[in-house]
């Protein structure tokens, strides 16, 4: 059985992403630069997990140097800046997810590869100032070495929860937090995402478009049985 969901945040738990792209934008600008990240670019971007991480590759395909430190961290100041005015709402049926996680004595936690503040400042304005209390455990970029695809995120939560991976159940929105997912053993849910939409998901247990559905009727059952 099911003791724990294990939540992805960007993309997953909201459609943060083309905030994130626009942040990248405004801090580019701010620093002079001429880069302009548009929404296919960003989508083709994505497959490098991390925004320092983007930076660079971005760096070393348009052969130029940059400070990608000091780019990234007025990037996530923007980015925070946004999503405390309120910017960003939860995807739907999250909310209705957690509740019905929390109604069942599962345990919930968090993997992603963005950055503790990132999640705290979505979880506080998304479900309030207490909500970041409800995740027994949230690892972050900030705690690995390897970023998704690697699972190493994953295998930190599970231990953290002390659980085996088929204990959990993963709610991911990309290819590489799948990966990431099934590569710690835990079965996985697909909600795929405006910018991973065109993505391979082969491997995933379950694709929903998004998880708004009444977790608790018998119709459902066979989703639900997962949980
Ligand atoms: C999300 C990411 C992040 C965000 C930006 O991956 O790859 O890099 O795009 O956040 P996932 P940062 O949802 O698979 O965890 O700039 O803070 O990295
Ligand atoms: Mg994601």
């Amino acid at each position: 059985p099911i003791r724990a969901i294990v939540f992805d945040v960007d993309g997953t738990l909201s459609e943060t992403e083309d905030l994130h792209r626009r942040a990248f934008n405004q801090s580019f600008a701010e620093h002079g630069l001429s880069w302009n990240w548009d929404s296919a670019l960003y989508a083709e971007l994505l497959a490098v997990a991390g925004g320092r991480e983007r930076i660079i590759a971005y760096s070393h395909r348009m052969q130029c140097q940059v400070d990608a430190a000091a780019l990234h961290a007025r990037k996530t100041y923007l980015y925070n800046r946004a999503i405390r005015e309120g910017a960003i709402a939860l995807r739907p049926g999250v909310e209705g997810l957690i509740d019905h996680a929390r109604r069942k004595g599962l345990l919930l936690a968090i993997g992603t590869t963005t950055s503790r503040v990132n999640v705290m400042s979505l979880l506080q304005s998304t479900l309030g100032d207490e909500a970041p209390r409800l995740f027994a455990t949230i690892r972050t970029g900030e705690d690995v070495k390897a970023k998704k695809p690697d699972p190493e995120v994953y295998r930190l939560v599970l231990s953290d929860l002390d659980l085996e991976g088929s204990q959990c159940l993963c709610i991911e929105d990309s290819r590489n937090g799948l990966l990431a997912a099934r590569g710690s053993g835990m079965r996985t849910i697909i909600t795929p995402s405006q910018f991973s939409c065109h993505e391979d998901f082969s491997g995933a247990d379950l694709i929903l478009r998004n998880l708004a559905m009444p977790w608790s009727s018998a119709e459902f059952r066979p989703y639900t049985s997962l949980i």
